[in-house]
């Protein structure tokens, strides 16, 4: 079964994209929890940050590149913004296919709230 976000990059699916390359896209958040709130997804369907591996260590730096580049294009590279992966359940990962979350526009408070 392809995931959800598969989906989306096979065009199945409507999504805002924003960047999109050999290696990753990137589209907004159906539900967004800030004024930007981008995800960053890799076309190769890793289900979770556990299952990066060694091979996928330039993936995974690129992804942050881009998350970085597209904070600038978002003009919230100076003001500040949030990066976050969500893993499995205590994380509150929904979808399982690893993604950036890229949130910024406004002042995100504390990291996490307990
Ligand atoms: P996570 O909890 O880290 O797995 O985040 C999954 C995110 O995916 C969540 O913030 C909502 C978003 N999302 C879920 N379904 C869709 C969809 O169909 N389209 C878009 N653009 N985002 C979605």
């Amino acid at each position: 079964m392809p995931t959800l976000f598969e989906r989306i990059i096979a065009g199945e699916l409507p999504a805002t994209f924003i960047h999109r390359d050999d290696q990753v896209v990137a589209f907004r958040d159906i539900h967004p929890r800030a004024p930007t709130h981008v995800l960053i997804v890799p076309v190769k369907p890793i289900p979770t940050l556990n299952d990066v591996t060694a091979a996928d260590v330039p993936l995974l730096g690129h992804m942050l590149r881009v998350a970085a580049e597209l904070a600038r294009r978002e003009g919230i590279a100076d003001d500040g913004y949030r990066v976050i992966v969500n893993c499995n359940r205590h994380g509150g990962q929904e979808v399982y296919h690893l993604h950036l979350h890229l949130l910024g526009g406004k002042p995100l408070g504390p990291m996490v709230s307990v």
